[in-house]
């Protein structure tokens, strides 16, 4: 009796564990199917004007300097002419020929930035404006590199030395676009990230989109600079010498509700590639991270509520010399970032690229990059002194926010 009992319990068992297994396929099948109907439906939400918060076609602020927003662009965004398919060469080899595999250096510290026109001369097969695309092969991707910059020219120069010659051995057709801030008012380079994405698609019809940090050295060039082809966001530089080389992840301290306490999240900072439709999607980057902190979290919990992963196929070859510096005064951190983070998922369709605007002030053809300057305004007083307060850690995560992000910069 008691061994036949024991082989019931043991049959039991198995249905049971079927049960349990069946039921988790169908619940993330369900929830997968469920996040990209979604994905959808906000793309084409974006392209309804009803939808849009602010309207500021046409709109001018003073007599020449037009305040571009998404709509002044949704053309380009949607069909952009390309001469480049019609190029009778052969595709490009899946592996590049000649990269060099690791490049570490040991002189990292006493990197002398060269001058422009030395790195001209040492890239000749670069076109006006930053361009490359490979002569005799047709190149897989093509890309925006966009880069976030005020002051730290030195920085950029040590940058482009360094990457052009890495980018064009990856056989890539690519653009590096240089997003100016104008003025001395806080910094805000999620801000001007999402500028450089519009001004990126107007230009040309781009394959996928980097933000690049202009302090961040590649250490391998094996680390290919290609698209995504598996549909998911990539975080490049997950592997940083300022952090030992440590995959940088984390739990969040204050989080939205829908992400649990122990769930962590990986990096998003540093160098990060998304398609168009990846980074539509998810609205772009929320435009009320002013001075340092947050906007790559606040990033990457959105593209997240959307169902995306990040994903690297390079791993490890991944790694990154970050340039030493200081914090700059201008872009001194933001207190409320925390807070602003508990909101990201509910605030990121009122706010991002659908309510962005900012001024051009001028596009410029250089050498070596695309320089567009622009002026991204600044935030309102209630929001310094939100962003300067010294929070207590009962308060960190639930704050009031004193202004109408809504009706606000
Ligand atoms: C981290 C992230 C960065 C960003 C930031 C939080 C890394 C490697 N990077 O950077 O992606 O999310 O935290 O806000 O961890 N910049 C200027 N002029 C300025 C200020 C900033 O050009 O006055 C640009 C520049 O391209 C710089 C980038 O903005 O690399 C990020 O600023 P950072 O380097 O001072 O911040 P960091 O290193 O803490
Ligand atoms: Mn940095």
């Amino acid at each position: 009796m008691p061994l036949h009992l024991a082989s019931y319990i043991k049959r039991m068992k198995k249905i049971l564990w079927g049960f349990i297994i069946a039921s988790f396929f169908i619940v993330t099948y369900k929830t997968i199917k469920g996040n990209r109907d979604h994905i959808h439906s906000l793309i084409n939400s974006f392209k309804s004007k009803e939808d849009f918060i602010f309207d500021f076609f046409n709109q001018t602020e003073n007599a020449d300097t037009k305040v571009f927003s998404l709509d002044n662009f949704t053309l380009f965004l949607d069909d952009n002419p390309d001469k480049l398919e019609e190029y009778d060469l052969p595709l490009c080899p899946q592996k590049p020929p000649g990269l060099k595999g690791n490049l570490r250096r040991q002189d990292y510290l006493d990197l002398t930035p060269p001058p422009f026109e030395k790195i001209s001369i040492d890239n000749p097969r670069l076109s006006i404006g930053g361009r490359y695309t490979p002569k005799h092969c047709r190149p897989r991707y093509k890309l925006a590199i966009i880069i976030p910059l005020r002051g730290r020219i030195r920085q950029l120069q040590v940058l482009l030395a360094h990457m052009h010659p890495i980018w064009q051995g990856q056989q890539l057709d690519y653009t590096v676009y240089v997003m100016w801030q104008s003025g001395e008012h806080l910094f805000n380079k999620a801000k001007i990230m999402n500028a450089g994405f519009l001004e990126a698609s107007k230009d040309r019809k781009y394959d996928c989109y980097v933000f690049h940090d202009v302090d961040m050295l590649l250490e391998n060039d094996e680390c290919l600079y290609w698209c995504p082809t598996e549909d998911n966001p990539r975080s490049l530089s997950v592997y940083v010498d300022k952090f030992f080389y440590r995959y940088k992840s984390y739990t969040l301290k204050c989080r939205p509700s829908n992400i649990r306490r122990t769930q962590t999240v990986p990096y998003f900072g540093g160098v990060v590639m998304v398609t168009k439709s990846q980074f539509m999607s998810a609205n772009g980057f929320s435009n009320i991270y002013w001075g340092w902190g947050g906007e790559d979290n606040d990033l990457y919990l959105r593209l997240w509520n959307q169902g995306y992963q990040l994903h690297n196929p390079y791993g490890k070859s991944c790694s990154y010399h970050m340039i030493r510096h200081k914090k700059e005064k201008s872009n001194a951190e933001n207190k409320g970032h925390f807070a602003l983070m508990t909101h990201a998922i509910t605030r990121m369709k009122y706010e991002g690229l659908n309510t962005l605007r900012y001024k051009r002030l001028s596009t410029k053809r250089e050498p070596l990059f695309t320089n567009i300057t622009i002026d991204v305004g600044q935030p309102i007083k209630q929001y310094v002194d939100f962003m300067m307060y010294n929070v207590t850690d009962d308060e960190l995560c639930h704050r009031s926010m004193p202004w109408d992000f809504q009706h606000s910069n």
